[in-house]
Order: structure tokens, then sequence, then C-alpha cells
């Protein structure tokens, strides 16, 4: 071990946060009561939803808004209605009616439910079977645009990477204990003690009643882990990806198979790792290359509408890139207009087709990554690119900028929101270094820097203000793995990265940890529906002064070898 920290097998099995799988048990019903410590635990929402009744109630509608007509105008029954839970976030305290509300989405009219939203609002719920008794309609179904699918259209070493991968319900896959070999050296040297994805915060930006409290947890809420699906050979994943299931306990405490959840696959993207073309030789040129190959881990999570496409990659050359791809669908509303032209009021999004708005949201998601660089004593750099005026006469030149680096020495220092300066970002070990005297390093190099746009006292905000910050650094803490609070779906800001933070602890040449937020914007546009091509970001981990040179010069190059490859159409 090369920490004292707990290994990870003894942690994320935590009773009151594991309490269920949809496909283990048909009933949700607890056998026992709660007699722990605190609140009594909710289960997850995803757990919700496989306790709901199937059929919405058969009252006719009790009022009609919007003109839209009652659900029957609209080419749909009662029966063909499924009654599904809305997220519990957003609503203030003392507010007790969330719990009586759920959507009701058209599920027999498509497969693609989501694209079938009711706008209508389910009053009464019987707590008990939890079914609908009651309803309200507002507006009318959107469109469906898709298609109706009729048929199926612990790691090893790898390379110069050593690391584990596990599941967890809550974040999905948990990278750790990833150290790389250092040829020189010849030894095997950390890099992250645990990396993933801790909370992901999902707000929509609509106030109309049946939206305002849309703003989802999607971990902590649902379980990350828990949405994961079944990864398809050949379409999820190359052809040489290799599988593997995970297991999660079920609500009558036997493990429950999730099969394919995981694939692992040598990536030959057709990237160029490094070259060089030397022409400065005359009557010679000296050429070298080598391709890119790395090694990736995906899962793909599909909380409700939107596909998370989640992948760790390991480089040889000693980056790890988190990427996440977003597709699937997204969550539209129905709507009266059939043109943009008609809509002379605030809609909270664009028409993307005949009564169907987009509603305009973000994706923030939220990385717990805990960086062990070649020892857990580490400390938080923050270099920051200064323009610097050239002294009369010192130089043909005005300016230039130069590296002003600062170590953070408690938590307030390395709060950082990004875009307004050029920074880089580093985690150091300050008590070793290179020959040359650097401290090694690695670098954390974002490709986005969206950060929240809601104020600090809109509600949901407070219940994610790890959003205000697209960068935090804390000492570890055992108890501190989830940036939205231990218990999510309850929380009212109290148990978050911001209010731990507040301690502005000493994080100076400690075991820190980095959270690292990405974001998403997302202004929806039409090329988005019925089902949105994939939309990606994430951040580079880089050694940073970690090797006393490129590490991956001596990679031999490949033999040359005849590869078919079928998918290339002729030109003729
Ligand atoms: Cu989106």
């Amino acid at each position: 071990m090369m920490s004292s920290k707990p290994s990870y097998p003894s942690e994320g099995t935590d009773s009151r946060i594991l309490r269920g799988y949809c496909g283990s048990e048909s009933s949700a019903v607890r056998p026992k009561l709660y007699l722990g410590p605190g609140p009594v635990p909710r289960r997850y929402l995803a757990e919700d939803k496989c306790s709901v009744a199937e059929a919405i109630p058969k009252q006719p509608p009790q009022r009609d808004v919007n003109g839209m007509g009652p659900i029957g105008k609209q080419g749909v029954n009662s029966d063909q209605g499924k009654c599904v839970p809305p997220p519990s976030v957003n609503v203030p305290a003392n507010t007790q009616s969330w719990l009586m509300r759920k959507d009701v989405w058209a599920v027999q009219t498509s497969i693609h439910a989501t694209n079938r939203k009711l706008d209508g609002t389910v009053d009464g719920m019987d707590t008990g079977t939890s079914s609908c008794l009651t309803y309200k309609w507002r507006v009318g179904i959107s469109q469906d645009g898709l298609y109706n699918k009729k048929e199926g259209a612990p790691i090893g070493g790898w390379a110069n990477w050593d690391f584990h991968l596990s599941f967890d319900m809550r974040a999905g896959p948990i990278i750790s204990l990833a150290s790389i070999y250092d040829l020189e050296k010849q030894i095997f040297r950390p890099v992250l003690y645990k990396g993933f994805v801790s909370e992901l915060f999902v707000p929509y930006m609509d106030l109309d009643e049946e939206w305002y409290y849309r703003t989802f947890f999607d971990a902590g809420e649902y379980g990350f882990g828990l949405c994961a699906v079944s990864l398809e050979p050949m379409r999820d994943c190359p052809e040489n990806a290799v599988f593997m299931d995970a297991y999660v306990v079920g609500q009558n405490g036997k493990p429950v198979k999730m099969s394919q959840i995981f694939c692992i696959f040598e990536r030959h993207a057709g990237d160029i790792m490094w070259r060089h073309t030397e022409t400065a030789i005359p009557r010679t040129i000296v050429r070298e290359a080598r391709p890119e190959v790395s090694l990736v881990v995906r899962m793909v999570s599909t909380v409700g509408n939107y596909d998370y496409i989640i992948d760790w990659e390991f480089k040889q050359s000693g980056s790890i890139i988190a990427t996440v791809g977003l597709t699937g669908l997204l969550e539209v509303r129905g709507s009266k207009y059939t043109h943009k032209d008609q809509i002379e009021e605030e809609v909270y999004g664009t028409l993307l087709a005949q009564n169907t708005i987009g509603v305009n949201h973000d994706h923030f998601l939220i990385y717990h990554l805990d960086l062990d660089v070649d020892g857990d004593s580490n400390s938080f750099v923050k270099s920051n690119l200064k323009t610097t005026q050239v002294p009369d006469h010192g130089s043909p030149r005005k300016s230039y900028w130069r590296v002003v680096s600062e170590t953070a020495k408690t938590e307030s220092d390395a709060k950082i929101k990004l875009g307004s300066k050029a920074t880089e970002l580093l985690v150091v070990n300050p008590n070793k270094m290179t020959k040359m005297g650097n401290h090694v390093g690695y670098r954390l190099i974002p490709k986005s820097g969206a950060g929240s746009l809601l104020s600090d006292d809109d509600y949901s905000q407070t219940r994610a203000a790890f959003t205000k910050y697209n960068v935090w650094v804390t000492p570890y803490n055992k108890s501190e793995k989830w940036a939205g609070g231990l218990y999510v779906d309850q929380s009212r800001g109290d148990d978050t990265l911001a209010t731990w933070s507040k301690r502005n602890r000493e994080i100076e040449n400690k075991d820190i940890v980095v959270w690292y937020t990405l974001g998403f914007h997302h202004a929806p546009y039409q090329e988005d529906f019925p089902l949105m091509p994939t939309l990606s970001s994430g951040f580079e981990l880089r050694p940073a002064n970690f090797f006393e040179s490129n590490p991956v010069l001596k990679v031999k190059p490949p033999q040359d070898v005849m590869r078919l490859n079928c998918s290339i159409l002729k030109v003729v």
C-alpha cells in the first residue's frame, strides 16, 4: 500500500447508501423499520420508478389550462401513461407537496417515453402503493420524432500502467491505485489514489409549475452506477473490447448482476503519439513517428433521458484523460406552438419541432481526484501566465508573458473559476524533485470551464454549491466523498463540498483531493432532436516534470502489418 488511507473495497458498501436495485425485486417495500441514526433514508428515485403503478388513474382531466384539450384529444388515453416520480430537488424547506407529485409519460405510444412527455401535474399519490390518484393537464403531448426500433439494429498491468477498476452504485466506475512504471527509475510510481464522478447536477431553466423543481442530482438521487446499462459489442465498444460485469446489492440483500457494465479496450485511433521530420539537414530526411495507443475504460449511464458515456483513458506518455460524452434524448416539454413566430412569451428553450420545446439546462459533473503524485504528500500550485511589459529599450519587443506560480496554503487559495485568466493547475510533490530541481507533478488540463450561472440564493444552487468553482482542493477526509452531501435527496446544502471547505483547512504538503467540475451549458438546437449526437468534454491529468524526459521516446515502432479495413468505401 502506498497510503495509510483505507483501501477501496472497505468503502462504498455503506448499506444506508446501497439500498437496492430495480432488477432485484418487483416490490420496494421495506420489511423493517429504520432504526439507525439520522433521518430515515429514502430510496433512490430509480427504485421508486420500479415500484410505481404502471397505469395512471381513470379519472378525467380536471383542468385544461392552455387550451390543448384533455389527454384524449392528444391521441393518448389514460391507460397509456406511466407515472414516474420527479426529482426531490429544488423544493424549499417546509414544502411537502412535492412528495405527491409525479410526471406522466405516454409510454405506450413510443418506446422513447421522455420524448412523449405529457405536460400535466399529478396532484394526488397513494404513498402506500405509489400510484397516482388525481391529475391535472396543462398542455399537450410533445412530438415523437423518433423511429420505432423493431430489433436490435482489478485491471492488471497494461503497457506502463497499473490500476484498479471498481464499480459503485452511486459513482459508477472508480479508478484507484493508478501508478505508472518509470523506465529510468525501474519502479512503479503512484499518480492517482482514487478518481470518480462524485456528483452530477443538471438544473433546468424552466420556471413553470411542472418544471421549476427539475434540478437533478444524478449520482446522489438516482445512482450514476445504478443507471449503468449493458454495453453492446461492436456498437458501444470496438471489436477488441473486453467486458466486465458488476454486482450490486438488491433490495432483499442478495447480489444482483449487471451484465457488461464496463468495456475495456486498446484504442488505435490513428493518432500520433509523437513525431518529427528533420528537414534542416541538406539532402537528408530524418523522420520518426510513433502511433498513439491507449487503454480506455468505458461505462454508459442512462439516467432517464440522457446517456452519459464515461471514459477513463490511459496513455503511455503518462496522461490520464477523463471524457464525458452526452447523448440520448433531450428532456422536452409540450407546447402549443408550431412555429417560432408564434412565441411571444418566455418559453425557456428552443422550439425543436411542432409542439416541442427543448428546455435550456446545464450538466455539471464534479470529479473527486485524490491524486498521490509520487507519494501522498502533495501541494496544489496555481501558475498564472502574466503579461509583462518590457522596460524602455530593454528589447525591441514590448511585452512577453511569464509564469507566476503560487502554492495554495489553505482551501480558500485553491478555489478557482476558470476562463478569466491563463492558468496552469498543478499538483506537485514538494518532497520530490527531478535532477533539474523541479518538483515532480501532474497538471490538470481542463477542456471546458463552464460554471453555474444560477444565483447563490437559488435553492437548487445552494444544494449544488460545488458548481460555484471549477476547482476546489481539500485535505483528504474519509467522510468527504460526495460533493452534494451524503444524503442528497434530503440535502438543504449544509453537507456539501462548499460547506466542508469553509473550514479553510491547510492543504500544503498534505494528502489532498482535487475536485474538478466540468460543465456544459446546453441551449438545445434542432440537431439535438430527436436523438442528440454525442457532445463531449473532459480533462487531462498530464505529467509535469514527473519524468526526467519524454517517457515514451524509446517506444519501438510497430511492425508493419497489412490491416484489412472493410469500412472504407472504394472511391471510383
Ligand atoms: Cu443537455
